[in-house]
């Protein structure tokens, strides 16, 4: 696709206007905050929220038992509060997060108060953290019936264990807005309409059963190898959010590329023009709370390539020119900082004040 059908579908169906742009965010990296004053002034002038990447995570605040590390967290915390940013809590549970010791820990002595005591110093100690993804990922189809994961969690406290981490999270912050946060929702794929309908049915037992879940997170990791986003799909499953009284959270956006071998300009205006189709849907989406992407700048991605083809660009001295081929850019700034469409798409949709 050239960069005219690019352009065109930039311009959004969505066209409320809303009292408010929708707050934009990004996940952001300690790591880079501290060593890169252009990233650090990007995030300052484009988000009004930053979502930790890693620095939240089990693993990163409790790497031994009883041993704790809040300095990483601690100072992306205290950098978004030094400049009047919101910090989105990611994540409380997480398959992938959980410390080496965690699971044989929880198999040996199936005690429920290591997760509540994890969940209860994290929300206490972020006390001014509004959002949280309590529960990163839990559907996986494919394995059982209710389409729940399987995993330690699971495992060790059963079916329950999803409910019971937000009731955790609910009294240790009462004021807190709690999520669930899932993944490969978009695409008009077998296995992604199987997560669709495990996704919903999961949310509509925890409705029924009183869990104190407020909204979803979308993480929208958008892949032009599976594109276009299916807006019919997306459309009606947001209907059935709606009618759960949930509210919706795009928490991870970015774009893997299909072709890597196009020149820059025509492969951005495909991740312009398939950003603004999913868009075009969400933003219609009335309590959407906010759009974060997963990395601000395609200079520091996770949708990298293999490390060692990285290296191979970095020696011929691509790695800090933003429109040499070769990196994934799946993310609103290139790796020179500057905006490409896809930051455009977050403007044309009122996402965002840039
Ligand atoms: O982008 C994150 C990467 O840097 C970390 O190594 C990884 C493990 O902590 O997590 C990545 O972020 C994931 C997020 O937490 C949940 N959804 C998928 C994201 C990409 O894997």
């Amino acid at each position: 696709m050239g960069a005219i059908a690019a352009a065109s579908s930039l311009k959004p169906a969505y066209s409320s206007q809303r009292s408010r742009p929708i707050p934009f965010g990004s996940a952001a990296r300690t790591q880079f905050i501290e060593a890169d004053g252009q990233y650090r002034d990007s995030l300052l002038q484009y988000c009004s929220r930053l979502t930790p990447e890693i620095e939240f995570k089990w693993d990163q605040i409790e790497p031994r038992q009883g041993q704790f590390s809040f300095e990483a967290a601690d100072t992306v915390a205290n950098f978004a509060r030094d400049h009047g940013k919101e910090i989105y809590g990611h994540t409380l549970l997480w398959h992938r997060s959980m410390p080496p010791w965690l699971p044989d820990h929880l198999r040996e002595t199936r005690d429920w108060s290591t997760v509540t005591g994890h969940i209860g110093r994290m929300v206490g100690r972020y006390a001014g953290v509004r959002y949280w993804d309590v529960v990163n990922e839990p559907v996986d189809t494919g394995f059982r019936g209710d389409g729940l994961r399987p995993s330690v969690f699971l495992d060790c406290f059963g079916a329950d264990y999803i409910a019971m981490a937000l009731q955790a999270a609910w009294a240790a912050s009462p004021g807190a807005e709690l999520l669930i946060n899932e993944y490969g929702l978009e695409y008009d794929l077998t296995v992604e309409h199987d997560r669709r309908y495990h996704f919903l049915r999961l949310l509509e037992r925890l409705k029924k059963g009183g869990a104190p879940i407020g909204g979803i997170g979308l993480q929208a990791h958008l892949d032009l190898r599976k594109g276009p986003v299916s807006q019919a799909a997306i459309s009606s499953f947001l209907k059935e959010i709606r009618n759960l009284g949930l509210f919706v959270f795009v928490t991870e956006l970015d774009v893997t590329e299909a072709d890597y071998v196009r020149p820059a300009a025509e492969r951005d205006a495909m991740v312009g023009a398939e950003v603004a189709r999913y868009l075009d849907v969400v933003c219609d989406f009335e309590d959407l709370r906010g759009v974060a992407t997963w990395g601000l700048t395609d200079r520091y991605s996770w949708l990298g390539l293999p490390p060692e083809e990285v290296e191979a660009y970095k020696q011929h001295g691509y790695w800090r020119d933003g429109t040499s081929p070769g990196f994934n850019r799946g993310l609103p700034l290139d790796t020179d900082l500057r905006p490409k469409p896809f930051l455009d798409a977050l403007k044309a949709h009122g996402v965002g004040q840039f």
